[in-house]
């Protein structure tokens, strides 16, 4: 058995408001526009994640998402590399299950940037109680199409589950929609996260500030 964690600096905990937490891959209006569309509809949050090969154009997005999101509201957080957002200087970093451990990630970005960690199961959500992260995402909540090898569905039921034993503000993901938002428990996250709803809207800008003061609305959260 591994002594106890410490399970991450408390100085984060608050720093991501309630709502919908925007990821960017591949939208078809381009990076900039639906993050400058994020920070006016006050999101709490923007995240880029760049699954290309292209590193020059990666760094290039992420210090152009900086530059639109700086001195907002909308917090910056770069998918699966610390060290692109250490060089951007991006309020946080998100990782996978099958990134760097969390703990190394910790180490590289200090106790300032917040640590997001995705699950896919229970189990992983109980195993990430002694990680120093700062939030995990909890999915695919629904079949999704954005990313290249799903974990299985877990069904909206379990997001209940997951929020009584998490230690960590949970942010739900995969295939979330306006529609689906009934039924979901929204007591048991303090976001949603979604790519495909938003970045396929023939108004985005429209579609992310409807999702997000309906979530805020139906969870009775303040913005
Ligand atoms: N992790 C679990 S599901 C998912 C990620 C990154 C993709 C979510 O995208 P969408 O289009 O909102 O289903
Ligand atoms: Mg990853």
């Amino acid at each position: 058995m591994h002594a106890e964690r410490s399970p991450g600096p408390g100085r984060n905990r608050d720093r991501l408001r309630p709502g919908l937490y925007l990821v960017l891959t591949e939208p078809r209006d381009g990076y900039e526009i639906l993050a400058e569309l994020a920070v006016r509809a006050g999101l709490p949050a923007v995240q880029l994640r760049y699954k290309g090969d292209d590193q020059r154009h990666h760094v290039a997005l992420a210090r152009e998402l900086r530059t639109i999101t700086r001195g907002s509201s909308t917090l910056f957080i770069v998918n699966d590399r610390p060290d692109i957002a250490l060089m951007v200087e991006a309020d946080g970093v998100h990782i996978g299950q099958e990134d760097l451990p969390a703990e190394a990630v910790r180490r590289l970005i200090g106790d300032n940037m917040l640590l997001g960690l995705s699950t896919h199961s229970l189990e992983q959500v109980s195993a990430a109680r002694s990680e120093p992260v700062d939030y995990i995402g909890f999915g695919p909540i629904y079949p999704t199409t954005s990313k290249a090898k799903p974990d299985p569905v877990i069904g909206p039921d379990l997001l209940s589950e997951a929020g009584r034993i998490s230690a960590h503000p949970i942010v739900a993901i995969g295939g979330l929609t306006l529609k689906r938002l009934a039924h979901l428990d929204l007591q048991a996250c303090r976001n949603i996260a979604i790519i495909s709803e938003v970045a396929q809207a023939e108004n985005p800008g429209e579609k992310m500030s409807a999702l997000h003061t309906r979530f805020i609305e139906w969870r009775g959260s303040r913005i």
